[in-house]
């Protein structure tokens, strides 16, 4: 159960995501954490390591490890990003059975202490993960969202900051579709200071950093050599949770059961969401061009094959 009035946050997976995700929380003050793992004492461990940082960044926000599932009760938001992470040359799909296998353990533990929580899920190939942990879950579409659209769009933005040498506040990208490989970076709706980012960089150019930001985790796979990128996957999980606990209604690109929007029906998708402190409140749809239509069709194509391979279609 809880043991104060913030709110709690159950981050299952104590790697790299995870043990940076609880810290995060943490230190944005945005409730107690209990962070979960099956390696015995890693988070205890990582967890008493927070608690000693706490006095000096001056939270009192509660961090909790554990190998179980019983002080995750009563959780708000359960964060899932256990699972394991690509090496090099291993694709986000060659994932898709080991992870599958431990999101229903996970759902599995932490859905009977936490019947309404909301799950930002990690756990990679992402959008299939987040359709088997809804089904798993049988929560309703609005408490189950993916964390890879608020990533892709930060790779993007940082790669525009750069090449013109602006700060990355002035940044609104735009991108929807799965993750990665099948992302569909909308330029025409990605702006700079309010200018359209296609009218400030050639299109040989901008082609060059949108095919960055698709390889962007595989880039720092191939020189980290061992793990993925942690920082900006587990800034981007808080972005979210700090929308749904603050009841922002702010619009990030979050994956999420399609009804109809933009066209599918059935499968988890890549699209703008407001979120608020139900989760899900809506879908922002606007509207696409043939050509973007067609590679949001490929994208929801290879997220279907996914799940239909895990027999949850
Ligand atoms: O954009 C995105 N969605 C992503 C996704 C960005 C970055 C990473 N992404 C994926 O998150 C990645 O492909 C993996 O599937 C997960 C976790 O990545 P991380 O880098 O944190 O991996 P680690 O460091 O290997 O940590 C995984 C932990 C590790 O400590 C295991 O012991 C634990 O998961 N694990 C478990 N915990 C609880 N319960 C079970 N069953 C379990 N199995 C493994």
């Amino acid at each position: 159960m809880k043991t104060s009035a913030r709110p709690k946050i159950t981050v299952i997976g104590g790697g790299n995501v995870g043990a940076t995700t609880a810290m995060r929380l943490a230190e944005a003050r945005l409730g107690d954490v209990v962070l979960v793992d099956i390696v015995e004492g890693m988070p205890q461990g990582k967890c008493l390591d927070l608690v000693q940082s706490a006095p000096v960044l001056g939270h009192d926000c509660r961090l909790l490890g554990s190998n179980g599932y019983d002080e995750t009760a009563g959780s708000d938001i359960v964060v899932m990003t256990a699972g394991l992470a690509r090496k090099p040359g291993m694709s986000r799909d060659d994932l898709l059975k080991a992870n599958a296998e431990i999101v229903r353990a996970a759902m599995k533990g932490v859905i009977p202490g936490s019947p309404d929580a909301i799950i930002v899920m990690v756990t990679n190939p992402l959008d299939a993960m987040a359709q088997l942990a809804m089904v798993e879950s049988k929560f309703p579409r609005e408490r189950v969202l993916g964390m890879a659209g608020v990533l892709d769009s930060a790779r993007f933005s940082a790669f525009i900051a750069m090449e013109l040498n602006v700060s990355v506040s002035n940044i609104q990208a735009f991108v929807l579709g799965g993750h990665g490989d099948d992302m569909v970076p909308l330029t025409r709706y990605t702006t700079v200071a309010g200018v359209p980012v296609t009218e400030l960089i050639k299109p040989e150019r901008l082609a060059q950093i949108v095919e960055r930001t698709r390889k962007g985790g595989a880039e720092i796979v191939s020189l980290l050599k061992t793990g993925s990128a942690y920082y900006a996957p587990s800034a981007s999980a808080v972005q979210m949770c700090d929308a749904i606990l603050n009841d922002r209604k702010q619009i990030l690109p979050c994956a999420v059961y399609l009804q109809g929007e933009y066209g599918h029906r059935g499968v988890f998708l890549g699209v703008p969401c407001k979120l608020g402190r139900k989760g899900l409140d809506s879908i922002f749809e606007v509207e696409l061009r043939p050509d973007e239509k067609e590679a949001l069709g490929r994208s929801a194509k290879s997220v279907e094959e996914l799940v239909k391979v895990l027999g949850i279609a």
